[in-house]
């Protein structure tokens, strides 16, 4: 069923415009809600149970230990239901961004690839026709549905692929030492790869403003990084239809839909 959302008054987006229109260096900090308008389930929202099972209790890596055929069917669940959805006006809104201006930066929760087809398709048609998608590529904090890493070797591999669950001795195998495969993501309790966090953190340092598009803010260290931005005197602006942890935070606060604000938000009216 379809939802609807208040609207953001018309003089805060403007104001929003503005901040986000005049600033340079740009983080936008993505979650699931960007994702909600192509169909991908959030994770706390009210399509985010699997089962009878909260994402708190399948995204562990204990989870994985005590029942790796339970685990791999709720990946191999969301790599086809992903798989079927196609970026929405809030991806393409903020690849453009991203190709426009390359001090606007994304860094991303999500393990859904959907920024990365924005993307592709910006730089296969439209005014960004040519350019090399990876020139944008996002900063992926949680990993990615589509590839998985090796338990024993650590080898990660792309696999968009169906996932036979019938059985332990069916799950997906690793071609080096044969020992199991596991979705390349980060469960709670795992550490982000301190590269990637490094990277983040700077970006959220120095930005003048962090943009935060469809996240709870719940899980850290993600949810901290508008807390850089705003130590180091940038301003925080957020998009979601619910207040979040970070809303007091918020220099401005846009109540609504990710793909109604953002296109509004981030769209300049001639295009290079
Ligand atoms: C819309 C919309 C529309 C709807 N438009 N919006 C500090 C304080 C407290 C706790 C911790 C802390 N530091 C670490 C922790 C522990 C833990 C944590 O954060 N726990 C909290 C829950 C309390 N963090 C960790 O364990 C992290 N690891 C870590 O810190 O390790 C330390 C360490 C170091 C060295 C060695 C060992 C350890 C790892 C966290 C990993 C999170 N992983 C998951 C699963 C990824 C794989 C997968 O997809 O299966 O990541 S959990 C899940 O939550 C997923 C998401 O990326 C993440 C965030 O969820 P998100 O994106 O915010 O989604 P939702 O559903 O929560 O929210 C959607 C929002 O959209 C809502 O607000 C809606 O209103 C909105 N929305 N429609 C715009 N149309
Ligand atoms: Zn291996």
């Amino acid at each position: 069923m379809e939802r609807t959302y208040p609207l953001a008054e018309a003089h805060q987006i403007d104001r929003a415009r503005q901040l986000v229109g005049s600033a340079r260096r740009i983080l936008i900090l993505t979650g699931a809600g960007v994702s909600a308008e192509s169909g991908v389930p959030t994770f706390r929202g009210p399509d985010g149970m699997w089962r009878k099972f909260r994402p708190e209790q399948l995204a562990t890596p204990e989870a994985f230990q005590a029942d790796p055929r339970l685990v791999w069917e709720w990946y191999g669940w969301r790599r086809e239901r992903v798989g079927a959805c196609r970026p929405n006006a809030a991806h393409a809104a903020i690849a453009h961004l991203t190709f426009r201006n390359e001090d606007a930066r994304l860094v991303t929760q999500n393990v859904d690839g959907l920024h990365e087809l924005a993307l592709e398709e910006a730089a296969s048609e439209g005014p960004f026709k040519g350019d090399s998608a990876s020139r944008a590529s996002p900063i992926r904090l949680h990993g990615s549905l589509f590839q998985t890493r090796c338990t024993g070797c650590d080898h990660r591999t792309l696999d968009r692929g169906p996932v036979d669950v019938r059985s332990e001795a069916s799950l997906p195998r690793c071609s080096e030492c044969a020992a199991l495969l596991r979705p390349d993501v980060v469960w709670f309790g795992e550490g982000l790869d301190p590269e990637i966090l490094q990277a983040a953190m700077r970006l959220a340092e120095r930005a003048e403003v962090c943009l935060v598009v469809g996240t709870s803010a719940l899980v850290h260290p993600a949810a901290s990084l508008p807390l850089l931005t705003r130590e180091s005197g940038g301003v925080v602006v957020e998009v979601n239809p619910e207040p979040t942890p970070l809303t007091a935070l918020a220099v401005s606060s846009l109540r609504g839909s990710a793909g109604k604000i953002l296109p509004e938000l981030l769209t300049v009216s001639a295009e290079p």
